[in-house]
């Protein structure tokens, strides 16, 4: 891709935006980055990038009918219909994300992971795993690390394992995995995609380009993903926890097996597995898929499932306090990622819950809320909205926080020896944080000072 001496419009003065503008500038281009807010984030970052030259239009978007930009490229949170974006399109300027352009530079294969729920779990879990095989590897994309930052440090004997999201995918183009893994599709981010085949179709996009030699790894439990089985061109590998397939990887007896030409391999038993949780079990199934495509072997793979401890913010044990166990989930930003968070402790639960609504239904979540919990702190704002879900539910011992802090301290109040306090939002931090990282972040301090 031609880059030097062109000119560049950056859309979103976030992780993915900073880190574009950078790559562009250190490729020769000419960059401006744009943002709707005029005061943005990052600013060391920013500074030193308008140091080397870089111009920016901060609290109101350039014109791009001016003709003076070759291409833009459009951070993930930015809807496709922000007008630098839409009237770029119209104006036939290509218009290409973080992902694409990380692609289009990065020599060594890659395996790709994206899923409403569980991809970083299952990107972090298969990074090990290749580490452990003795790769050189890259971990990155969507779980926070931009691709375009260290792309071009690996080649074609190392490998990159990335996160990629809905958002990303969106405007993906040339984009081809060595393997696609697709973990789960459930309802999210409707406020943007609109519709679950919007949705779906994005993240269809993972395998869009494949052809025959590469891979693309599916959840045969989950409807929507395994549907998509006739849509790609790669060679699929279904994993299953719960059927007795006739090839890929599945749970038989509980032993985790591999199951190619009528061969079975164990790995290694499902009770073995460091990570907590029926979905953990899954993701776990995801990675050992992905990897043997690839050529692990087993004996790898067994030694990383029974080591590996999970990722922060995703069902990461906090502290136990006076019989209490603190969990951090702040990374269930659905109602189905808290609902798995929920399934997985036989304990009474005391949850806090809510934040932004990315224009989800609660119903489901109430539902299980009323089985699994003893006390409901809600927050946030769409509290009213779960409290509302959780009493058409049967759930009657509910409280309202004025903020997060308080919030924790009534949970860390209502909880009894034996229980779980557990912090599960269901919906994005975005109303009271930057991220869900700064909230899970605050939830571990204000615990560790109880
Ligand atoms: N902005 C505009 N106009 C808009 C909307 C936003 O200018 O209409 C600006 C904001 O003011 C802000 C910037 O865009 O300054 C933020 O851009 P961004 O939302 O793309 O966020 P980044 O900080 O660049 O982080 C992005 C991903 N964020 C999203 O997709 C929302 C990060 O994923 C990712 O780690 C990072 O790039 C590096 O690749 C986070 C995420 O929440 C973890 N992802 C969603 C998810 O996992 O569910 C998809």
């Amino acid at each position: 891709m031609d880059i030097k001496g062109k000119r560049f419009l950056v859309v979103g003065a976030g992780r993915s935006g900073i880190a574009v503008a950078g790559f562009l500038l250190r490729k020769g281009a000419v960059v401006m980055l744009t943002d709707n807010r005029e005061i943005v984030s990052l600013d060391n970052a920013l500074d030193e990038l308008v140091q080397a030259g870089l111009q920016t239009a901060l609290g109101i978007y350039p014109d791009v009918r001016e003709g003076v930009f070759d291409a833009v490229v459009v951070s993930p949170g930015v809807p496709p219909d922000v007008p630098p974006v839409a009237v770029a399109r119209q104006c036939g300027i290509p218009v290409l994300g973080e992902l694409e352009l990380a692609y289009r530079f990065a020599s060594a294969p890659m395996v790709a992971i994206t899923g409403t729920n569980g991809k970083t779990t299952t990107t972090t879990l298969v990074g090990e795993i290749f580490r452990a095989a003795g790769l050189r590897t890259m971990v990155g994309g969507n779980i926070g690390l931009p691709l375009v930052d260290v792309v071009e440090e690996y080649g074609p004997s190392d490998m990159i394992v990335a996160e990629v999201s809905s958002f990303q995918l969106e405007t993906a183009d040339r984009f081809r995995p060595r393997v696609a893994v697709i973990l789960n599709i459930t309802p999210d981010h409707m406020d943007r995609h609109g519709t679950m085949e919007n949705y779906t179709a994005a993240k269809a996009r993972i395998f869009a380009r494949q052809e025959p030699d590469d891979f693309t790894v599916l959840n045969y439990d989950d409807p929507r993903t395994r549907a998509l089985a006739d849509s790609t061109c790669g060679k699929v590998i279904f994993f299953s926890r719960k059927h007795n397939l006739e090839e890929g990887v599945l749970v038989r007896g509980d032993m985790i097996t591999v199951r190619q030409m009528g061969v079975d391999t164990d790995i290694i038993s499902a009770r073995e597995v460091a990570i907590p949780g029926l979905h953990n079990l899954e993701n776990s199934l995801a990675a050992v898929a992905a990897a043997c495509a690839l050529g692990v072997a087993p004996e790898v793979l067994a030694r990383t499932l029974r080591s590996f401890p999970g990722v922060e913010h995703r069902l990461e044990a906090v502290a136990q306090k006076n019989g209490v166990l603190y969990i951090n989930d702040s990374k269930g930003t659905n109602p189905d990622a808290s609902i798995k968070a929920l399934e997985a402790y036989a304990q009474p639960i005391v949850l806090l819950a809510g934040g932004r609504n990315k224009g989800n239904d609660f119903t489901e979540y109430a539902r299980l809320i009323k089985q699994k919990v003893r006390a409901l702190v809600v927050l946030g704002e769409c509290a009213g909205e779960i409290e509302q879900a959780a009493r058409a539910a049967g759930c009657n011992n509910i409280l309202r926080a004025p903020n997060f802090r308080e919030a924790v301290i009534m949970a860390h109040n209502l909880a009894q020896p034996g229980d779980v306090v557990l912090l599960s939002p269901a919906c994005a931090s975005w109303d009271m944080f930057n991220n869900y990282e700064e909230r899970g972040d605050l939830f571990r301090e204000i615990v560790n000072s109880l």
